[in-house]
């Protein structure tokens, strides 16, 4: 039996007081999914910590929420934005939720026909991730964004459809704006 817990947010950081699990992702580990690929190699000499998760411990089951703070720290890999790989989900009928806290963020997402769309994240904005769409969050400030995600544990990521053909629209920073561009 898993009984309730309850996890504090630091409303001043977004960060979570307690967590079991944390994922760091690097720049090493995003092989392929920036377009710059002359800046990416010479960025891995240092090779940055592009973004990181924050998770409770919940059983992967259905029925049962995983719930996580993200935190994508600001940067470019040439004009590009510093971002998440991006997933579908493997159950794909699962949705999530997800609830901006700092930062001004861009969620990318595209369904199974390569269709996509975009919305943007600032702090109290609630975004809704339906069913059947790959979802990339982008980091378009200068500051870290932080966000709360809120998903079922059953989802499971779909990584390899992003590795193999990525997004079909890419977020690129022009006279200190973001822009959304195809591919
Ligand atoms: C959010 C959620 C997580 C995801 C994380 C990083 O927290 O969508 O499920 O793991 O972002 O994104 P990704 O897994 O695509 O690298
Ligand atoms: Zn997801």
């Amino acid at each position: 039996m898993f009984y309730p817990i309850t996890t504090d947010l630091d409303f001043e950081t977004g960060l979570l007081k307690q967590f079991e699990v944390k994922v760091t992702r690097r720049l090493s580990d995003m092989k392929g999914m920036y377009q710059d690929e002359a800046e990416f190699e010479k960025k891995l000499a240092e090779n940055p910590i592009i973004y990181e998760v924050f998770e409770r411990r919940v059983p992967l089951e259905e029925g049962h929420l995983v719930h996580s703070v993200t935190v994508i720290n600001p940067g470019k890999i040439g004009k590009e934005y510093y971002m998440t790989k991006g997933h579908y989900h493997e159950q794909d009928k699962t949705a999530e939720i997800y609830l901006g806290l700092k930062g001004r963020g861009y969620v990318l997402m595209m369904n199974r026909e390569r269709e996509t769309t975009y919305r943007e994240m600032n702090p109290g904005t609630i975004v809704y991730v339906p069913p059947f769409w790959a979802h990339r969050t982008i980091n378009v400030g200068s500051e870290k964004v932080v966000f709360l995600c809120v998903y079922p544990a059953n989802a499971g990521h779909d990584y390899g459809s992003i590795e193999k053909s990525g997004f079909s629209k890419i977020v690129i920073e022009e006279n200190q704006f973001p822009k959304i561009i195809d591919v």
